[in-house]
């Protein structure tokens, strides 16, 4: 069932997509970075602050909680299959979107890219990867259990288009300096 399948990749995913948005909204404060350079560049920038950065994880960790409550109502009225989340894979999926959107930065600042240069493909994926890859290391089976290549596929597809239009609607909200 398609509805099965999308509702059920969307919703493994929301611990990860909600702590950007989260991030956008509590950012400010001290940079990860201090400051620091490396080769004359910011190491990561004023865009990756700590506060952003634990209150997107807290944010993700506790959607994750709530879903959990709310799974055997939304079982019921959907009739789709969806996972919950055990503490270690919210905690992955959570802190490691915030790590992998972080990483992207690293490696933007590398290429030389200014604070909120956008980096198409990146942008829309690097929270992804840091996602999938620190649940899978901190919870493997479940991680695995999950995410099936049809749920992948789907969450490759569909998070792009997700993010640019959150993106551009905390932009036409003035929550967030660009529409990416
Ligand atoms: N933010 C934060 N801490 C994070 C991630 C985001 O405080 N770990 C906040 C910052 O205020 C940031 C805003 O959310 O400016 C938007 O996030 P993002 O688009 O990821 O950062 P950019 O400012 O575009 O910086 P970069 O070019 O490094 O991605
Ligand atoms: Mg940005
Ligand atoms: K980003």
């Amino acid at each position: 069932m398609i509805v099965s399948l999308v509702a059920g990749a969307l919703w493994a995913m929301l611990p990860a997509y909600v702590p950007n948005n989260a991030a956008v909204l509590a950012g400010g404060g001290r940079p990860i970075d201090g400051g620091r350079t490396l080769g004359g560049r910011r190491l990561l920038g004023d865009g990756k602050t700590w506060r952003g950065t634990a209150v997107g994880t807290l944010v993700g960790v506790a959607l994750a909680v709530a879903l959990n409550a709310l799974h055997p109502t939304v079982v019921a009225a959907l009739g789709a299959d969806l996972p919950t989340f055990p503490l270690r894979a919210a905690v992955g999926l959570a802190l490691g979107a915030m790590l992998g959107d972080i990483g992207a930065s690293f490696l933007k600042r590398r290429l030389g890219r200014q604070r909120g240069a956008a980096v198409p493909g990146l942008d829309q994926l690097d929270f992804v990867v840091g996602a999938l890859a620190l649940a899978a290391l901190l919870a493997p089976a479940w991680t695995v259990a999950t995410f099936s290549l049809p749920r992948l596929a789907v969450v490759v597809v569909a998070t792009p288009l997700l993010h640019l239009t959150t993106n551009a609607g905390a932009y036409l909200l003035g929550l967030k300096a660009e529409p990416w």
